[in-house]
């Protein structure tokens, strides 16, 4: 159904393009409550940038397939791995209510799914609409193993923004020439960060300012006049990227599926496993426009600078023209970190009388988090030492089973409910860098929360070692963005300026570089949910914690386990 390939010859920059763009999907209805699918993990052969290798793949596809389903209904995928890889996936931003279970992290909410075994994600798809997506949650394996999710409004209910002719999904991902655990393994054996990517793709694929674009170049077709829906999701492994459409203007209607009063831009900046909507009307003259996304790159070292491009292009414009060379958007440049604050700035929830801003005023629980990097002892590494990264100075460690499971069947020794509430010393948080005594505690432990109780957390990054900006991903959840600023979070006037009327809501947020956010959320479904920074570097070296929240009522209450929840 879907061909995204897109030929040129070779001699040429951009010259040729043989119109094969069938990616798009009109906007139709879909029948009946209940939509299954069939999740094949199995390796495939791909070729990107000159270089063939073996990927691991759903359904031999990369992308994955997208789901598309409505709000209200209960989705059925069976996942069965035929990789020599354990396999868990996660569905990024679905709100698995009391439904831990098909949540996805690895040893967090399940153990893997191992090779040649299935498991049944079963989950409803309850109060949310717009688009997530669907990824790996098990070592870097996220890299090929991610795809779009497009829940559409309720029957009967129509978008609060202009009904669009067509939409289409925009994955922004990472490729790698050599095999992503190499890789990964490779920054393990280190204790350091590995190679960087070797290039970002649109829609897996890298696009013609790359080696050997021909085929791998996503395009799609536009018509004068028509309005199109981009539903733009960041699936790369360690970037943040600024995305733009050259000559185009973009509104943006809604974040990781919670509707937004609607803004223009020209450019968009997006997270690690954030996803953003937008709106954008073929209105220009009838020509070839490159999409493109370029990294935001905020500490001094990583040269991971690639722009990637796709093409916009107009029906009817020759596609044998040589003269026509898309220009690119402009986009801010790799350090423009203030680009960042003047954008978030913009977002807001619509907040409108369907879709409400239930964001909590009241607060019951605070938790202030630290966000720095550490140097820990390691045997197994290069130097005797290995980077890592903690929250109020603890590296989580994995655990050996599922934390969900542990935690319903009352096991214990496989985790604690001691996290600090708070660092343990208070300190210039953004001051000078600090190199010190930069050990940290390495320990399993959770925060227990009360069922129902509202939350307020501040992440503070550090300039322990290095400041930088990190996306933290909370799942389970969706919250509210209260604010973020510079410098060090100030508990009596920062709380002054926060938006408690619209702020965005959404389930993962960027912790400004040298700077902090303020999130709020009711913890009203009860369950083990993982938070952590998106970026899988940060992630491997112990960025990430869990909350443990606790049981309500009996219909507030985590669910029996299903029956093929896989064993460790
Ligand atoms: C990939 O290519 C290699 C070398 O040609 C081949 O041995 C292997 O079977 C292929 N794998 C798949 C999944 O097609
Ligand atoms: C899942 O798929 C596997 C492989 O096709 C099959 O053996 C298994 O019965 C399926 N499970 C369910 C519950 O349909
Ligand atoms: C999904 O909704 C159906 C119908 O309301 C309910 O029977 C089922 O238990 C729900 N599943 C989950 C996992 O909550
Ligand atoms: C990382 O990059 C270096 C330099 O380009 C190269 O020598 C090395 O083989 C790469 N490592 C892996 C695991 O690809
Ligand atoms: C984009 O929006 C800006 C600000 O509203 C406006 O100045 C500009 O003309 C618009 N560009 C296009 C191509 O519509
Ligand atoms: C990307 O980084 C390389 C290596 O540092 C540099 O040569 C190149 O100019 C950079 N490109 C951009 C667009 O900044
Ligand atoms: C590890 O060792 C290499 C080679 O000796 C050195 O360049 C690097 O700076 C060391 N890294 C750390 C973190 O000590
Ligand atoms: C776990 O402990 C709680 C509280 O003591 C109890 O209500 C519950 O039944 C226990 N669960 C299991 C699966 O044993
Ligand atoms: C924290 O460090 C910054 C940067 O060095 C400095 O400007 C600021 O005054 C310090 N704040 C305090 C409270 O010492
Ligand atoms: C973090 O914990 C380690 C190990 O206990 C300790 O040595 C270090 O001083 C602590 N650092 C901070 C900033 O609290
Ligand atoms: C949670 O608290 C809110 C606000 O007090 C209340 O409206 C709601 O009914 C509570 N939910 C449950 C399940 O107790
Ligand atoms: C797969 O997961 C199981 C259970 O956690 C573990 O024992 C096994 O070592 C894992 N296999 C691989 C290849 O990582
Ligand atoms: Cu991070």
């Amino acid at each position: 159904m879907i061909n995204h390939e897109v030929s040129f010859p070779a001699r040429f920059f951009v010259v040729v393009v043989f119109v094969a763009f069938l990616g798009l999907v009109s906007v139709a209805p879909i029948e009946g409550r209940v939509k299954k699918y069939q999740f094949n993990i199995q390796m495939k052969n791909v070729s990107r940038l000159c270089h063939t290798k073996s990927i691991v793949t759903v359904n031999g596809k990369f992308p994955g397939p997208t789901l598309r389903v409505r709000e209200g209904q209960r989705v059925i995928i069976n996942v069965t791995n035929y990789a020599n890889y354990n396999m868990s996936i996660h569905w990024h931003g679905i709100k698995q209510f009391r439904n831990g279970w098909a949540d996805g992290p690895a040893y967090i909410t399940q153990c893997p799914i191992q090779t040649g075994n299935s498991y049944v994600y079963d989950f409803n798809v309850t109060g949310q609409r717009g688009t997530l997506w669907w990824h790996a949650h098990i070592l870097w394996l996220r890299a090929t193993v991610y795809g779009a999710i497009v829940i559409l409004p309720k029957k009967g209910t129509p978008f609060p923004f202009p009904r669009p002719d067509k939409d289409q999904v925009v994955m922004l991902g990472e490729w790698w020439n050599k095999d992503v655990e190499e890789i990964e393994n490779q920054g393990n054996k280190i204790g350091l960060a590995p190679n960087t990517s070797d290039a970002h793709t649109i829609n897996g694929k890298p696009g013609p300012l790359f080696p050997c674009f021909h085929k791998h170049t996503f395009a799609m077709e536009v018509e004068q006049g028509k309005t199109y829906l981009l539903r733009i999701i960041n699936a790369a492994l360690n970037s943040e990227l600024f995305f733009g459409v050259a000559g185009h203007n973009m509104t943006v209607v809604e974040i990781d599926a919670v509707y937004t009063k609607p803004f223009t831009t020209s450019t968009i900046l997006i997270s690690s496993g954030q996803t953003t909507t937008v709106l954008v009307k073929a209105n220009q003259a009838p020509g070839k426009y490159f999409m493109a996304a370029s990294p935001l790159i905020d500490i001094p070292f990583v040269i991971d600078n690639k722009t990637t491009t796709a093409i916009f292009q107009y029906k009817g414009v020759s596609v044998y023209d040589n003269n026509v060379i898309p220009s690119l958007p402009n986009l801010p440049s790799l350090n423009d970190s203030s680009f960042s604050l003047t954008y978030n700035r913009k977002l807001k929830s619509l907040n409108s009388k369907h879709f409400p801003a239930n964001v909590p005023l009241k607060v019951d629980r605070r938790l202030f988090y630290t966000i720095g990097f550490g140097l820990n002892p390691c045997r197994t590494c290069t130097n005797g030492t290995r980077l890592v990264a903690s929250l109020n100075n603890i590296t989580f460690e994995m655990p050996q089973v599922g934390l969900l499971q542990a935690h319903y069947f009352n096991q214990t020794g496989v985790f604690t409910t001691d996290f600090p509430d708070r660092p343990p010393q208070a300190f210039n948080y953004t001051g000078v860098p600090l190199t010190g005594n930069l050990r940290t505690v390495e320990a399993t432990r959770l925060t227990k929360i009360r069922f129902n109780s509202t939350v307020e957390l501040v992440l503070q990054d550090t300039n322990m070692i290095i400041a930088e900006t990190h996306p933290f991903h909370l799942h389970g959840y969706n919250f509210f963005v209260m604010g973020s600023g510079i410098g060090n979070f100030d508990p009596r006037k920062d709380p002054r300026r926060y938006n408690v009327v619209d702020p965005p809501e959404r389930n993962t947020v960027g912790v400004p570089n040298g700077g902090w956010t303020v999130i709020r959320f009711r913890a009203d479904n009860p369950g083990v949910w993982f938070m952590h920074c998106h970026l899988e570097l940060h992630t491997g070296w112990g960025l990430k914690t869990a909350f443990l929240v606790e049981d309500g009522g009996p219909n507030w209450s985590v669910l029996p386990p299903p029956k093929d929840l896989p064993s460790c």
